[in-house]
């Protein structure tokens, strides 16, 4: 029989790997998507399948982690075998500012699914995934962080992630459903949200390699994460689900670096070298040595990273590090992409892209590029 598996969030990064690889497993795969008033399915535009067409097995539903209603009735339609959870305003820096609609959609909307389970009566057939996150170590009680580790969460973000992941434990033990957190560190790729920090930081450096802008203005640079692949995890979220028990594990490389690093890493692929210069908010990154010819429109001394402490987080996250033990020994799972494969393909990706945008430029097709 083929299995049917439902992804909320299947438009974001990790929904577009997660359906790939399980379309690639064999699956029927359903996706929610938003209602917006510009497409939003860029990133899986390449799976898209005609409406038109018989025999589909990757099939898009409009819906929304607030509105109980319309999730009970598409889990209704559809009696998936597996629901993944990964559907979330899934911004650490945004939840201080949106934080009752961040608990709507991260703590509510999980439990609107558990619910739907529930009410339907899909406990014995229904296996859920919810993306929890590091998030939840925030104000970390001991390095490296496992899955035994005390929660601390310092944002709006976490503090619903957190009700998320308790609740799923809940509905585990009390109803029997199949629920599994996979408490995943950062994890990245081409496709990450433009305003993360490790995407903001690749694409800013291709943009001011090829003169499209002057300078990267980031927010704490000294906070240190550990960094995945997201294609990586996405195997992992599957891999949860088809154990004999259902159980919560840590999903991480096992190692850290520091956004400061992050960058030295990106500007080092386009044959930067930058110095680092003064402290704290009168940090500066200068060039001072540029090898190669993929920087035209950089010049040597030129300032290209400043500090701007609007990006500061009211409370901030200073250092995550995970110990992904557990994973590796009864899930065998083990990264596989590092961070430099990582960073290499972010920024070449970034690059091209530059590169088109300089070319429309020259010819006098003006573009701003968005930087928020
Ligand atoms: P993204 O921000 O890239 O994707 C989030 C997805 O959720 C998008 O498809 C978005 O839709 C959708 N979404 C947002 N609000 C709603 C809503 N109200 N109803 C339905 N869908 C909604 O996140 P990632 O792919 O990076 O992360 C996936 C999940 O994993 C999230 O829950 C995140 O919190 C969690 N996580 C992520 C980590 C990471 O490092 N990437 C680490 C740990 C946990 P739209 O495209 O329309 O905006
Ligand atoms: P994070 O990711 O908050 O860890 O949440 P993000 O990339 O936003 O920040 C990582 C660290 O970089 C610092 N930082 C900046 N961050 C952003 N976005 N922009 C900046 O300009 C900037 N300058 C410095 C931040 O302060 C922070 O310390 C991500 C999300 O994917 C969550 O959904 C997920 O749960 C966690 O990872 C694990």
């Amino acid at each position: 029989m083929q299995k049917k598996a439902l992804i909320t969030g299947v438009t974001g990064q990790d929904g577009s790997y997660l359906a790939e690889f399980l379309l690639e497993k064999g699956y029927e795969v359903h996706g929610i998507k938003r209602r917006s008033s510009l497409f939003n399915t860029g990133r899986i535009d390449h799976i898209y399948q005609d409406p038109h067409v018989d025999n589909r097995n990757f099939i898009l539903h409009y819906g929304d982690l607030t509105d109980s209603s319309n999730l009970i009735r598409i889990i209704k339609d559809v009696e998936p075998d597996e629901i993944y959870n990964l559907g979330a305003q899934s911004h650490v820096a945004v939840s201080f500012e949106s934080p009752e609609y961040t608990a709507d959609v991260d703590a509510m909307g999980t439990i609107r699914l558990l619910e739907a389970i529930r009410l339907l009566g899909l406990e014995k057939k229904t296996k859920f995934y919810q993306a929890s996150t590091s998030e939840l170590f925030g104000d970390v009680r001991e390095s490296p962080q496992k899955e035994t580790t005390p929660f601390y969460p310092r944002s709006p973000y976490a503090v619903a992630k957190m009700y998320a992941y308790w609740i799923c434990v809940n509905y585990r033990e009390a109803y029997g459903i199949y629920a599994c957190n996979g408490i995943l560190f950062n994890h990245e790729s081409p496709r990450r949200g433009e305003t993360f920090v490790t995407r903001k930081i690749t694409r800013a450096i291709a943009n001011i390699a090829m003169g499209l802008e002057d300078c990267l203005y980031l927010g704490n640079m000294n906070a240190l994460r550990d960094w995945g692949h997201a294609k990586d995890y996405v195997e992992m979220q599957w891999l949860m689900l088809q154990q004999e028990t259902p159980d919560d594990f840590v999903i991480a490389t096992g190692v850290q670096y520091s956004v400061r690093q992050f960058v030295d890493f990106a500007a080092k692929e386009l044959g930067i070298t930058i110095e680092w210069q003064g402290k704290d908010e009168q940090e500066i990154g200068i060039v001072i040595n540029i090898e190669g010819d993929k920087a035209p429109g950089l010049s040597l001394g030129q300032k290209i990273v400043a500090v701007d402490p609007k990006y500061y987080r009211p409370t901030e996250v200073e250092t995550l590090l995970g110990d992904p033990s557990k994973a590796k020994e009864k899930l065998g799972w083990e990264p596989v992409i590092t961070l430099q494969e990582m960073v290499a393909e972010m920024v070449q990706v970034d690059y091209r892209e530059a590169c088109k945008h300089a070319i429309l430029k020259e010819h006098g097709y003006a573009m701003s590029v968005a930087k928020e």
